[in-house]
């Protein structure tokens, strides 16, 4: 399509729906009718979706069709998630998570608060209360994973880490909002997170990366003895820490085996070396092997230390206890991807060229028999090219790996490798292809559940150089997008993207299905429901109230396009106010906002949603509410005002 055309298009579309807004002036009920009307043609539109992902026009989707995958995107230093469709690669959504985002509201409205603070640790609190803050303001979003049941997505959940502060998030997949941010104790900077994938995610497993002295108190610095490093279970449906395991050397990133039994991580410092030099030293690092049944033997039977509140069990190298096993590994691992086979455990070297290949069904023999070589359960280890980084898999007995120095993929085959290291003359390699440039994570469709389709390849670039206009020093990153057939590896898309694409899972949409429109009895808001009882207000009807407990005001107002029920509200200067707004609209799209003028108050409204922020009253004067989102013909019109009158009258 020309430009000229899409601005034709756009002008049309965009004056039809203000036409039907202005002849509808009335608001309310009319209101309605003429957003219904614009919904139903969308509506139109998108159920003629069609075939074009099976057409061979895979890059370029007509308006309006619908992508036959859900791509869940980490955002890594950006600290939110994201959702895309693909293969269009279009990005849908932004979730925020870790951050603070001014379009939703999230580290502001009282509900994020609530989700992001809840959890915290009394010596993070200490910490944020020192800097004069409540909330951490920033992440480093690495990992995104779905929940499981029976080695399939269930589309319930997702979780992902934070490895700047040490957290875990879990995000309902109802309405793709965060309901749980929970700190983990001990450990340092959570950086590989995977959910268990069989029977089904009882279990969220995350890696601490960063080793700390046992106590870390200020009284150890130079005395690698003294460092440990932790590794997570949690409680994924209560979302509370399980239990830890202590294990020498830092860990990377985790995977967990189709049978329930084992989980296992990569650990690039095996040495526990402080500097380069040290971390370097040893040509084998090292992958750890927890045992799940073992632990939960061992904490029953309390073997066991308590610390910070957590059951923590000792999986060190040289322990001799049956929760761990070291299989030495060259040379700082770093991806540890579990192929649908159910039997093969992938390991990139990252600075080996070869992918180690460990056969997860013996396993058993290496905890039952203590003199068995640890390297016993490798079964391939095939020399890739280098850097390599991360393995996903088509199902159909082949595996990717990002070649992150090579700035290539590799496409190889499983059973060749196998046959390779076995002494038969066989190349696993079936193909090589350049990308741009620099690929840390990769990601298939479906590709890490026992429904890996192979349809669709992704691979996350780390640079982008001088493929883009130039944007200044910071450069975007670049994600690339292949279409599979056979060992064909077919380039659809090739396009930037903000800091950063980290890590993505390609799930299809029929396992995903969030709502249009909140449930007014939703756990999001409960206080504030509760809150509104405790007043006598009902959160549903379209009344204001202003009630005042004190120097405390609360004000209740719905919206309804075009107009909030309050025109206007009056507080006392120094009064703590809160503002409770809920979403009358119950029309699939027609989010309001509410934004108050200098008062650093912005939230999303999504329809039948309630929202409320906090703030001190601390400036007389009058100040504007506006609508922050654009919701009707009369959007700009949407507005109010609160009165501050000064103190002493
Ligand atoms: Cu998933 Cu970069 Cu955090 Cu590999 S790690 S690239
Ligand atoms: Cu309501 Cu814009």
């Amino acid at each position: 399509m020309s430009d000229t055309e899409k601005k034709g298009l756009s002008r049309r579309g965009f004056m039809g729906a203000t036409a039907t807004g202005a002849a509808l002036v009335g608001g309310g009920a009319a209101g309605r009718l003429g957003l219904l009307g614009g919904a139903a043609a969308v509506t139109t539109a998108a159920s003629t979706k069609a075939s074009w992902a099976q057409s061979g026009d895979h890059a370029s989707p007509a308006p309006g069709e619908l992508d036959e995958y859900y791509g869940f995107w980490s955002s890594g230093q950006t600290g939110e998630m994201r959702i895309l469709g693909v293969p269009s690669m279009r990005e849908l959504m932004r979730v925020p998570v870790f951050n603070r985002c001014s379009a939703t509201g999230w580290g502001q409205t009282n509900e994020s608060l609530k989700i992001l603070t809840q959890d915290m640790l009394p010596e993070t609190k200490e910490f944020l209360a020192a800097q004069g803050k409540t909330v951490h303001d920033n992440g480093d979003l690495h990992h995104v994973h779905m929940s499981f049941t029976e080695g399939k997505y269930d589309g319930r959940f997702l979780f992902m880490n934070d490895k700047a502060n040490t957290r875990v998030a879990r995000v309902r997949c109802d309405v793709m909002k965060p309901d749980k941010i929970i700190d983990i104790p001990n450990a340092k900077a959570i950086h590989g997170l995977r959910p268990q994938k069989w029977p089904r995610t009882n279990y969220v497993f995350a890696n601490g990366e960063d080793e700390v002295p046992m106590v870390n108190d200020g009284s150890v610095l130079d005395e690698p003895s003294k460092y440990v490093n932790f590794y997570t279970a949690i409680d994924a449906d209560e979302m509370k820490v399980a239990w830890q395991v202590m294990v020498s050397g830092n860990l990377d990133n985790t995977d967990a085996d189709y049978d329930g039994k084992y989980a296992f991580s990569t650990s690039y410092n095996s040495e526990m070396g402080m500097n380069l030099a040290e971390m370097m030293e040893a040509e084998m690092d090292h992958v750890v092997i927890f045992n799940i049944a073992e632990i939960e033997k061992g904490i029953e039977n309390g073997d066991y230390i308590e610390l910070n509140g957590v059951k923590v069990l000792d999986g060190r190298k040289g322990q001799n206890k049956n929760y761990t096993r070291y299989v030495p590994i060259p040379n700082s691992p770093h991806g540890i991807n579990m192929a649908p086979d159910r039997k093969h455990l992938c390991i990139a070297g990252k600075l080996s060229p070869t992918v180690s290949v460990l056969d997860v069904t013996k396993f058993d023999a290496l905890f039952e028999d203590d003199s068995l070589d640890p390297r016993s359960v490798v079964v391939a280890e095939p020399e890739l090219g280098l850097g390599p980084l991360h393995t996903c898999f088509d199902g159909k007995g082949n595996a990717f790996t990002t070649l992150f120095l090579d700035s290539q993929v590799v496409m190889w085959n499983l059973a060749d490798a196998v046959r390779a290291y076995n002494g038969e003359e066989v190349d696993p390699i079936l193909n090589k292809k350049d990308v741009h440039y620099q690929p840390g994570h990769n990601s298939t469709s479906m590709g890490e559940t026992l429904e890996a389709d192979g349809k669709w390849y992704i691979s996350m670039n780390k640079f982008s150089k001088d493929r883009f206009l130039n944007v200044g020093p910071l450069k975007p990153e670049n994600e690339q997008l292949f279409a599979l057939n056979g060992t064909e590896m077919e380039l659809v898309h090739d396009g930037p993207t903000f800091a950063e694409p980290h890590d993505s899972i390609i799930v299809h949409r029929s396992v995903v299905t969030p709502k249009s429109v909140w449930d007014r009895n939703d756990p999001m808001w409960a206080d504030a429901r509760a809150q509104a009882e405790a007043d006598g207000v009902d959160l549903d009807d379209w009344q204001d109230q202003v009630i005042r407990d004190g120097n405390k005001v609360r004000v209740y107002m719905t919206s309804e396009a075009p107009q909030f029920s309050l025109e206007s509200f009056t507080v006392k200067q120094g009064d703590e106010v809160t503002v409770y707004v809920t979403n009358l609209d119950d029309i699939d799209d027609l989010t309001h906002g509410f934004t108050l003028n200098n008062h650093g108050v912005a939230m999303e409204l999504a329809p039948q949603a309630t929202a409320s922020a906090t703030f001190i009253a601390s400036k007389p004067g009058v100040y504007w509410y506006y609508c922050q989102w654009f919701c009707h013909a009369l959007h700009m019109e949407m507005r109010g005002r609160m009165f501050v009158e000064p103190t002493g009258t």
